[in-house]
Parts: structure tokens; C-alpha cells; sequence
């Protein structure tokens, strides 16, 4: 049993190391529902919508709007110098996540739901919005989510 296990886990090993992006290699099947929708393959989308952050604390747009059921292909695109993130969810999610971010700064952390995108560079997020509502994206980087590093999703039935 233990030879198998480690034959396995040699097998396994290119599959989680050989890939240069992170852990993308996500099965949307198996996706769990939040309160805020579930994660979707990007390739899915009808719909792409390019993010734009900046140092200024914003993001571009800080507004949109999908139907529910919508499955959307977020952008999320680093016009800073600085680490900048895109992380969606409820209000209180974001409020939440971002207290735990000053208390553990240098927290890692990688979701479906976050994209983490360095100067210069653009990340991907495949979400399908499932429930109506008011949502959020907001960057948790310490201090910025607090300068008004937020966005709104609104979500109609
Ligand atoms: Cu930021």
C-alpha cells in the first residue's frame, strides 16, 4: 500500500508542479456554490469584462452589471506598481477577509474567487453569478480595500 502511495505521488507530481500558472487546473464540475455564485470555466463566458487596477486605489469599472446565471470572464488588469488583487464576494466576505489580511499580512491565499496580479500583468477569473443581488470586488491588499479599493457587481433576477 505504501509503494503504492508513493507511485502515485511521484505520478502526480508533474501535474502540480509542471504548469506555470497556479492552481488553474480547476474541475468547474465539482465548484462549489457560495452565497455569491460558483467558480466557472472562462472558456464559458458570453461575456469578457477587462478590470482595471490602479494606484489610485480604484478599479475600472467600479460598477457592472449581469443577469443571473451570467457566467463572466473577469480581467483583471495591473495599470500600478504595486501587488493589486481582485477578490469577489459578499460585503461582509470582503470586510472579513481584508481584517484577517491586516493581522496576517503576506497571508497566502489563491480561490477561484481571487486573482492576485502583479505590476504590469493581467490575471483571470471565470465566475457565474447564480444568486441576485448586490456583490463586490474588492483588493485586500492591506490599506486598500480600506482607500476604496471596491467594486460592485449588481446581479438581476
Ligand atoms: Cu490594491
Amino acid at each position: 500500500m505504501r509503494a503504492l502511495l508513493l507511485a502515485f505521488a511521484v505520478a502526480a507530481a508533474p501535474l502540480a508542479f509542471g504548469h506555470g500558472e497556479q492552481s488553474k487546473a480547476l474541475d468547474y464540475s465539482k465548484a462549489e456554490e457560495t452565497p455569491f455564485g460558483r467558480a466557472a470555466d472562462p472558456k464559458k463566458a458570453k461575456r469578457t469584462v477587462r478590470v482595471e487596477m490602479t494606484d489610485q486605489m480604484r478599479f475600472h469599472p467600479a460598477e457592472l452589471s449581469v443577469k443571473r446565471g451570467e457566467i463572466v470572464r473577469f480581467l483583471p488588469i495591473n495599470k500600478g506598481q504595486v501587488l493589486h488583487e481582485m477578490v469577489l464576494g459578499t460585503m461582509d466576505d470582503l470586510k472579513r477577509h481584508a481584517e484577517l489580511m491586516r493581522t496576517h499580512p503576506g497571508m497566502e491565499h489563491d480561490e477561484p474567487h481571487m486573482a492576485h496580479v502583479a505590476p504590469g500583468k493581467s490575471g483571470e477569473i471565470g465566475w457565474q453569478f447564480t444568486v441576485a443581488g448586490e456583490f463586490y470586488y474588492g483588493c485586500l491588499i492591506p490599506g486598500h480595500f480600506d482607500a476604496g479599493m471596491v467594486g460592485k457587481v449588481k446581479v438581476t433576477p
